[in-house]
C-alpha cells in the first residue's frame, strides 16, 4: 500500500465490490516483473518464446471472442446525453454504475487484484497525468509496464493529491454479452469488464489518453489527439516536428518510423519517432503548440510489418516484447505473421492455438494481432521523445484513404479552415475490412471512436485553441492512396512520403509558393522533388488535380455528415458554405 489516502480509500471500495483473494500493489521494479512473468508462465497466461532469438519476449493468446476494440460496447457515461453527443454510445451515469456494479460484484473472487499506478507522459512534465489501474490480469500489468511509466515513479509524482484517473478492470467471464467499456469523464473514472484485449483493458491508452484526456483537455485548455509525432532532421541538423492524425489502417506507425529514400539519406536527412498513436498538445510559453507522446511503448499491429514495410518497427520488437495472437513457429519457437516478408513456417501454432501449415485456409496470425514493445528500443526514436517540455509542432497533418477525391497534399487557408478539413476527414473502407469496398466513412480528426464528449463541442474546442495559439502550426491534408484506373496506388508511399513532408515544412518555413484552389493551397508540381521516386511530373500533376465532379459529390456528402451534429459551431457551417460556393460557383 502507498500512503495516498485517496488512492487507498478508492482501492478499498473497489476491493469491497470485486472481492479479490488478495491485493498486490505494484512498484514497477525488475524483481516484480520477473516474479509476475514467472507466475503468468506457470498458468499459461504467457508462453515463453525462443530466448536466444527473442530475449525477454513472451506470447499471449486472447479468447477467440475477444480480439479487438469493441466500439458498440464502449460508452461515455455522463449525466446528460447531449454531453456525450451524437456519435458516442451513451449510458446515464448512475445507470451505468449500477449495471456494471452488478457485473463487478465478486468478479475477482479467487483472483488477485493488482493495483497499477502509472503516468501518461514523461515523469514530472506539465503535460503528464497519473492514473491508477486496478486489474485482475497479469497480462495487463506486464503490458502497462511497457506502455506507461508505472509503479513507484507514478506515486511519487502523485504525492498526496486526489488528482488521478481511476481505472477499474476485470476480465469477468470474457463474455461478449457481459462486456462493457465505460467512461465517466465527470468522475475521472473508467470501468472495463469482460475483456482481456489490449485496447479495451490497457486503460491508459484509448480510454484515458484519448477519451478522458480529450474531456480534460477541453476543460483545462489543451488537446488530446489520435496523432503520431515525428521529427524531420535536415542536413544542417535542424529538426522540425509534425503531428498527424489518420484513421486506422492508413499507415500511422509506418509514417512515424519512415526511412528516407536513399537520396535523402545521402544528403543527411533523418526522420525521428516521438510517438505513433497519441499526442497531448499544449501552448508553450513561446506561443507555439508543443506535444508529448503520453505512451512509452508501441501497441502495434503485427501483420504486414516487415523489413520492407517498417524495419524500425520490426527491430523494435526483437526483445522485451509481448506478442498477442500472432502465430508461433513450431520449429524454433519464434513468431510469424502474414506479411512478415519471410517464408511461412512449415508448421506453426495459429492464433487460436491450433496446428497450422502453409496449406491451411485460415490465417496463422489474427489480422489484429499485436506486439507490445518499449518505444525506447526503436532504432529511430527521437532523442527528445521523453523531454518533459515536449517538442514544438510546425505542422498538423490530417489524412485518409481516398481512391479519387483528395489530392496528394493540400494546405488549409488558415487554422479555422484546417479545423473544417479535420472535421470532414474521411477514409474509404478497404477489401481488408468486412463490408463494401470504397465506402466513405467520415472520421473527424481520426477521433470518431475516441472523443470523450460531444463532437460539436470538440470542433469548438479546436477553434478556441486556434484563437489562443499565437504561432499555430499550419494545417495540411494528405492522401497517399489515390489509385489509377486499374485500382493500383499511384503514389509509392512509405519512405517517399518524405517528399511530401518536405513540401509541408517548406510551406511552414515560407520557402515555397503554392497554387490557391477551391479546397486550399496545392503545390506547384515542380516543388515536390521526384528524383528517384519512379513518378514523373505528369503523374504528379494528376495526383494534385482536383476534379470538380468528385468534389461536387464530396460537398453533398459533407453536408450530410455535418447535419448529424447538434452542436455544430457556426464557423464550421460557414466554412462549409464557403467551400460549397467555391466548388459549385
Ligand atoms: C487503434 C489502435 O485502434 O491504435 O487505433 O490500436
Ligand atoms: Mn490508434
Amino acid at each position: 500500500m502507498y500512503n495516498n489516502k485517496y488512492v487507498n480509500e478508492w482501492v478499498e471500495q473497489m476491493a469491497a465490490m470485486t472481492q479479490p483473494d488478495e491485493i498486490v500493489w505494484l512498484d514497477g521494479s525488475q524483481e516484480e516483473k520477473e516474479r509476475l512473468t514467472k507466475q503468468a508462465l506457470s498458468t499459461g497466461e504467457l508462453i515463453e518464446l525462443n530466448q536466444t532469438e527473442l530475449p525477454g519476449c513472451y506470447y499471449h493468446k486472447t479468447a477467440e471472442n475477444d480480439v479487438a476494440r469493441v466500439e458498440h460496447l464502449t460508452f461515455i457515461c455522463t449525466e446528460k446525453k447531449e454531453d456525450a453527443g451524437p456519435i458516442n454510445n451513451w449510458m446515464e451515469k448512475s445507470a451505468a454504475y449500477a449495471k456494471l456494479g452488478t457485473l463487478f460484484t465478486g468478479s475477482m473472487k479467487g483472483r488477485t487484484m493488482y493495483v497499477i499506478p502509472y503516468i501518461m507522459g514523461p515523469a514530472n512534465s506539465e503535460f503528464s497525468k497519473v492514473g491508477i489501474e486496478i486489474t485482475d490480469s497479469i497480462y495487463v500489468v506486464l503490458n502497462m509496464r511497457i506502455m506507461t511509466r508505472m509503479g513507484k515513479i507514478a506515486m511519487d509524482m502523485l504525492g498526496d493529491s486526489p488528482n488521478f484517473i481511476k481505472g477499474l478492470h476485470s476480465k469477468g467471464e470474457i463474455n461478449p454479452e457481459k462486456r462493457y467499456i465505460c467512461h465517466f469523464p465527470e468522475d475521472n473514472a473508467i470501468w472495463s469488464i469482460g475483456s482481456g484485449y489490449g485496447g479495451n483493458v490497457l486503460l491508459g491508452k484509448k480510454c484515458f489518453a484519448l477519451r478522458i484526456a480529450s474531456w480534460l483537455g477541453r476543460k483545462e485548455g489543451w488537446m488530446a489527439e489520435h496523432m503520431l509525432i515525428l521529427g524531420v532532421q535536415d542536413p544542417t541538423g535542424n529538426t522540425q516536428y509534425v503531428s498527424a492524425a489518420f484513421p486506422s489502417a492508413c499507415g500511422k506507425t509506418n509514417l512515424a518510423m519512415l526511412i528516407p529514400p536513399k537520396k535523402y539519406q545521402e544528403m543527411g536527412y533523418k526522420v525521428w519517432t516521438v510517438g505513433d498513436d497519441i499526442a497531448w498538445l499544449r501552448i508553450g510559453e513561446d506561443g507555439r503548440l508543443w506535444a508529448v507522446n503520453p505512451e512509452s511503448g508501441f501497441f502495434g499491429v503485427a501483420p504486414g510489418t516487415s523489413m520492407k514495410s517498417n524495419p524500425n518497427a520490426l527491430l523494435t520488437c526483437k526483445k522485451n516484447t509481448i506478442f498477442t495472437n500472432v502465430a508461433i513457429n513450431t520449429a524454433d519457437n519464434t513468431v510469424w505473421w502474414e506479411g512478415m516478408g519471410v517464408p511461412a513456417p512449415a508448421e506453426a501454432i495459429d492464433w487460436r492455438g491450433n496446428k497450422w501449415t502453409p496449406d491451411s485456409t485460415e490465417k496463422a496470425a489474427h489480422p489484429n494481432s499485436r506486439f507490445t514493445a518499449p518505444a525506447g528500443q526503436c532504432p529511430c526514436i527521437s532523442e527528445n521523445w521523453e523531454d518533459p517540455a515536449g517538442v514544438p509542432i510546425s505542422a498538423i497533418v490530417f489524412g485518409g484513404r481516398r481512391a479519387k477525391v483528395a489530392p496528394l497534399v493540400y494546405q488549409s487557408f488558415d487554422w479555422e479552415h484546417g479545423v473544417f478539413i479535420g472535421s470532414t476527414m474521411a477514409s474509404e473502407t478497404t477489401a481488408a475490412a468486412t463490408g463494401a469496398v470504397g465506402v466513405v466513412r467520415r472520421d473527424p480528426m481520426a477521433m470518431r471512436p475516441f472523443c470523450g464528449y460531444n463532437m460539436g463541442d470538440y470542433f469548438q474546442h479546436w477553434l478556441e485553441m486556434g484563437k489562443k495559439i499565437p504561432n499555430p502550426p499550419k494545417i495540411f491534408n494528405v492522401n497517399w492512396f489515390r489509385t489509377d484506373e486499374n485500382g493500383k496506388f499511384i503514389w509509392p508511399g512509405f519512405g517517399d512520403n518524405l517528399r511530401v513532408l518536405l513540401w509541408i515544412l517548406a510551406r511552414c518555413n515560407g520557402q515555397v509558393d503554392a497554387v490557391e484552389t477551391a479546397i486550399g493551397y496545392v503545390p506547384n508540381p515542380e516543388d515536390i522533388d521526384l528524383e528517384g521516386s519512379g513518378i514523373d511530373l505528369d503523374t504528379l500533376k494528376g495526383l494534385l488535380s482536383i476534379d470538380k465532379d468528385s468534389w461536387t459529390t464530396e460537398v453533398a456528402d459533407i453536408e450530410k455528415h455535418l447535419a448529424q451534429f447538434d452542436r455544430l459551431p457556426e464557423e464550421i457551417k460557414n466554412q462549409y458554405e464557403a467551400l460549397k460556393k467555391r466548388i459549385n460557383g
